[in-house]
């Protein structure tokens, strides 16, 4: 089974990515206009996140219809348009399909509200009274997981939006008819799938209430959910396709069942754990810098771990429910470029398929919102109330959203310096962050300095150096809190990639044998020969 091990995928997030008829959102023909900008980074597959037809209470991840585009994004002509122009330049399209929940919009919700029993069976309905909550379990997006429907005397479960509906995997027809989905995508000549949460689909057989948690530990890689995997992936005819599953809160334990290929269940995966080093407490709401530490470890344990057990990462720093990541793990001011530069090259070289999210390869930084009315994120939205009644300031939930908001991953695409980033000629529905006269594509394209063409680079090298996309990987230097360094190895090449994660100069004692050897690639231009590594600089050095 094809491993995908040297291809590089690109995230677009439509609605913010180009807008081509002026009405403030992205659209599919706006896609179709940046394929060359695309090409010339050099990326494989386009993941679009989701473009169906939706009530946009979660930007999309409430799907209504999973047969069609949103009248918003464009008409399913664009669509096959956009699949065709990708195809002549080799670019793979890779859909999202949100199976774990639908909106309240979709027929088979609004057929189960009518009263039909088959429908009612479809998502996770029950029987009660209004003052008996089924169980104490907390939406990831802030209050209770369950809504009361007084017409039908019945609660139904949401673990997100209360217009996102969870569906009944346990439901034979509800697995059936996903597949049908997956059949009817391929045969439009979509060329692979991220799946949304895929690891929550598998409910528990007793729904209890959590005295420990919030309830994730019940449903989190729930008892079914390897099994239904390999059963959408055989029925879907999606078994070779490359795909990847959202996997929220997980294990590396049930990373390694969901990605090794013996197991038929999918490509990669994507894990959250390094993005939670800056949580307190792991509180996403609470502040605090990113702990370097945490983040090398868990760097260490799902890189070794994952390679041990056969399975496969994804690697990404960056996606639409992040803060941008030169803002959280760089610096935005001084050493921009570096650090953009150097988290870049951190995760490319390492043992597994890299992400690209939209803006990143131009290094686009948060949103720096100072208003709530800025927000758009329901999530946001949500949060800066539940913080307050928590005893925080306005102004002290503002600072926090400034720097978790998802909404910070979310401002339009910054193109060129004309107004509003050259994202549209209307009225974006998002702000464009402040700095995209300096921050742009444009700027960028053709300076060979630039990030956008150190990331061309790191495209460009994965398919030069086998040993990028198959070499093994070993952590060094374990206990120096500044360094992120690895060693990759094959029969011909090895790699060492050391990056410095701070602000400040870093020593370094390259290991035995490493005097000398060649710079592969670096942020600065003297790189590689001396003692110490300057402010977030990287080295890839090669033997062989
Ligand atoms: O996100 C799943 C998810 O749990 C998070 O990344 C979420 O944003 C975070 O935990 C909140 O703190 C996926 C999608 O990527 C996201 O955009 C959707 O909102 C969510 O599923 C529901 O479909």
């Amino acid at each position: 089974m094809a491993n995908f091990q040297d291809k590089v995928v690109y995230q677009i997030y439509p609605k913010s990515f180009c807008d081509t008829d002026g009405d403030g959102l992205g659209d599919l023909p706006g896609v179709t206009a940046k394929l060359d900008y695309l090409k010339d980074l050099g990326v494989d597959y386009l993941w679009l996140t989701p473009f169906f037809p939706s009530p946009q209470r979660d930007n999309g991840y409430d799907v209504a219809d999973y047969r069609a585009v949103d009248p918003r994004f464009g008409t399913m002509e664009d669509l096959e348009t956009l699949i065709r122009e990708a195809d002549k330049r080799g670019i793979g399209l890779m859909l999202d399909m949100v199976f774990n929940h639908t909106s309240t919009d979709h027929e088979w919700f609004q057929k189960a509200l009518a009263g039909y029993k088959k429908y009612q069976d479809y998502y996770i309905f029950k029987d009660g009274t209004p003052d008996k909550i089924p169980t104490n379990w907390v939406s990831k997006f802030g209050g209770p997981a369950w809504e009361y429907l007084p017409g039908l005397g019945k609660w139904y479960l949401h673990l997100f939006d209360v217009s996102q509906a969870d569906l009944n995997w346990e439901n034979p027809a509800v697995r059936a008819e996903l597949a049908d989905i997956l059949r009817f995508w391929r045969e439009k000549g979509i060329k692979g799938f991220r799946f949304d949460v895929v690891n929550l689909i598998s409910k528990p057989e007793v729904f209890e209430d959590d005295h420990e948690g919030d309830g994730r530990r019940f449903y989190t890689d729930g008892r079914n959910v390897h099994r239904y995997l390999q059963e959408l992936v055989a029925a879907g005819g999606i078994d070779g396709m490359i795909t990847v599953g959202e996997m929220s809160s997980t294990s590396l334990e049930n990373c390694i069942g969901y990605t090794n290929p013996d197991r038929h269940e999918l490509t990669m995966s994507f894990s959250f754990h390094h993005l939670k080093v800056d949580y307190k407490n792991g509180d996403k709401w609470s502040l605090m810098p990113p702990d370097r530490m945490a983040l090398k470890n868990l760097f260490t344990l799902w890189q070794e771990g994952m390679q041990a057990g056969h399975g496969w990462n994804a690697l990404f720093w960056c996606n639409h429910d992040q803060p941008r990541a030169v803002s959280r793990f760089g610096d935005e001011g001084k050493y921009w470029k570096e650090s953009a530069k150097m988290l870049g090259t951190a995760t490319h070289m390492m043992r597994g398929t890299p992400y690209i999210y939209q803006g990143e390869e131009i290094g686009m930084t948060n949103a720096h919102y100072t208003s709530i009315g800025q927000y758009r994120d329901v999530e946001s939205l949500n949060y800066y109330q539940i913080l307050q009644q928590q005893g925080k300031t306005a102004a002290e939930a503002l600072e926090i959203l400034a720097q978790r908001s998802r909404d910070n991953g979310r401002t339009p695409m910054q193109w060129d310096g004309t107004a509003h980033a050259g994202f549209t000629t209307g009225t974006p529905w998002l702000g464009e962050a402040d700095n995209y006269p300096a921050i742009n594509a444009a700027a960028q394209v053709k300076d060979p300095d630039s990030i956008f063409s150190y990331y061309k680079q790191l495209v460009a090298l994965r398919k030069q150096e086998p040993v990028i996309s198959g070499g093994q990987i070993q952590f060094l230097y374990k206990d120096d809190p500044d360094l992120l360094a690895y060693r990759r190895w094959n029969e011909d090449t090895q790699l060492l990639v050391v990056c410095n994660l701070t602000g400040h100069d870093a020593p370094v004692t390259l290991p035995e044998g490493w005097a000398g050897a060649g710079l592969l690639l670096g942020n600065y231009p003297d790189g590689g020969s001396r003692t110490s590594l300057r402010p977030y600089e990287c080295w890839v050095l090669k033997k062989g």
